[in-house]
């Protein structure tokens, strides 16, 4: 059937309300505006921004909403306008836009386009379409976008500086990994810290986004890894995708980077915080050596209210900074890491640790609390006794 101009009816995981499990509900979906592209997603992951986004004290977005931003999936149809996506392409969502006509776009220093920079809250600026509407409704409502993609739909409408068209032959299931954890821990190591070959690096937080630093730095040539997790199991992973040593700082009697200190002879070189949290952060700064230590921060720290360094960390030589989206510039460089991901560069595989179907999304919300990281797909087959199949005790309150 031609959907193309029509309203498409389609399942979707609508979060009615913080704090409340995801309700699977009948949406409807408006045909893309000018310069919008409406896409069936085929795969969608869960990264832990969304499980933030969710949690009623950080109390960082709108509700109803479509959350989601970590997907992979076919173009359905085109707006006006739209010159870089024809219906059938392969694309994946990308949350950080790519203008290629702001200031920011045209430095090659940032990849923070300035459709991000309007807003404080990174997670609550892209709620809505470019014309200040959304394309979903639910019930004769209107529901919220979320990060401007929203992957947790059969079909979304996004921007086409929100999209990147990639291989025909690419795996979305896998790649789907690609819109944000994988390509945000990788990036940090080569793009942001600039891993250099030789050097001893600390990571901090060995989920998704700390296994895919532990490979930027393997790929940059570290010559020490020291991964970091307060959940040893995270260790065996973390060991084949390129960890030489793994610390749990429950297990030391020190503080974690006395310890790095003692085992660098006076700290590493390159520190990566993949977790989070204030505590987290001064370690990963304070395990750097004097004269040239880089302490990078990656944005997982949703709802963290500061830093509690003192200046002579920073005086005596060391570098701190931070990184989004792992610093890609996402239209640009997204495809090439999906070609990348064909010639094994790197492997994604490893950090799928469940494929669950989408109506099991609760669950994968579950496993995600219990330090997991689902991968759902969204082709799984489609029926109207799906809502049966959720667990006792999820209801759907509104
Ligand atoms: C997040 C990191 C924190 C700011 C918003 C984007 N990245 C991905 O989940
Ligand atoms: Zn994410």
């Amino acid at each position: 059937m031609d959907t193309k101009g029509k309203v498409i009816k389609c399942k979707a995981a609508v979060a009615w309300k913080a704090g409340k499990p995801l309700c699977i509900e009948e949406v409807e979906v408006a045909p893309p505006k000018a310069h919008e592209v409406r896409v069936q997603i085929i795969a969608t992951a869960l990264c832990h921004t969304d499980v933030h986004a969710l949690n009623p004290e950080l109390n960082e977005i709108v509700f109803p909403v479509i959350l989601g931003h970590e997907g992979a999936g076919i173009v359905e149809s085109i707006g006006p306008g739209v010159v870089n996506f024809k219906p059938g392409d392969k694309v994946i969502p990308l949350y950080t836009p790519q203008c290629r006509k702001c200031k920011f776009c045209l430095s090659p220093q940032t990849n923070i386009c300035k459709k991000l920079s309007r807003s404080k809250n990174l997670i609550a600026d892209q709620e809505l379409m470019e014309d200040k509407t959304s394309r979903f409704t639910c019930k004769g409502k209107p529901v919220y976008h979320f990060m401007g993609i929203s992957t947790f739909s059969q079909y979304t409408v996004v921007s086409d500086i929100n999209l990147a068209k990639i291989d025909d032959d690419a795996n979305l299931e896998k790649v789907c990994l690609l819109g944000c954890g994988f390509s945000t821990g990788y990036g940090a190591a080569i793009n942001t810290a600039k891993v250099t070959p030789g050097s001893t690096c600390a990571i901090f937080g060995l989920g998704g986004v700390g296994l895919s630093a532990v490979m930027g730095c393997k790929v940059s040539g570290a010559s020490r890894i020291i991964g970091i997790d307060i959940n040893s199991e995270k260790f065996t992973k973390a060991r084949a995708l390129g960890a030489t040593e793994c610390l749990n700082p429950r297990d030391l009697d020190k503080p974690i980077q006395e310890v790095i200190i003692e085992m660098t002879g006076g700290g590493v070189d390159f520190a990566l915080d993949c977790a989070g949290g204030a505590e987290v952060m001064k370690a990963a700064l304070e395990c750097t050596t004097v004269g040239w230590g880089s302490c990078t921060l990656i944005g997982v720290a949703i709802g963290d209210k500061g830093l509690n360094i003192s200046p002579v960390e920073l005086i005596m030589g060391r570098t701190i900074n931070g990184t989004f989206f792992g610093g890609w510039k996402s239209i640009d460089s997204i495809p090439k890491l999906v070609t990348d991901y064909k010639n094994k560069k790197f492997n994604l595989d490893a950090l799928v640790t469940h494929t669950l179907p989408f109506y099991k999304i609760n669950e994968a919300f579950d496993l995600m609390h219990q330090g997991k990281r689902p991968l759902g797909s969204n082709n799984f087959p489609w029926r109207d006794s799906f809502l049966h199949l959720q667990r006792p005790g999820l209801s759907c309150e509104r």
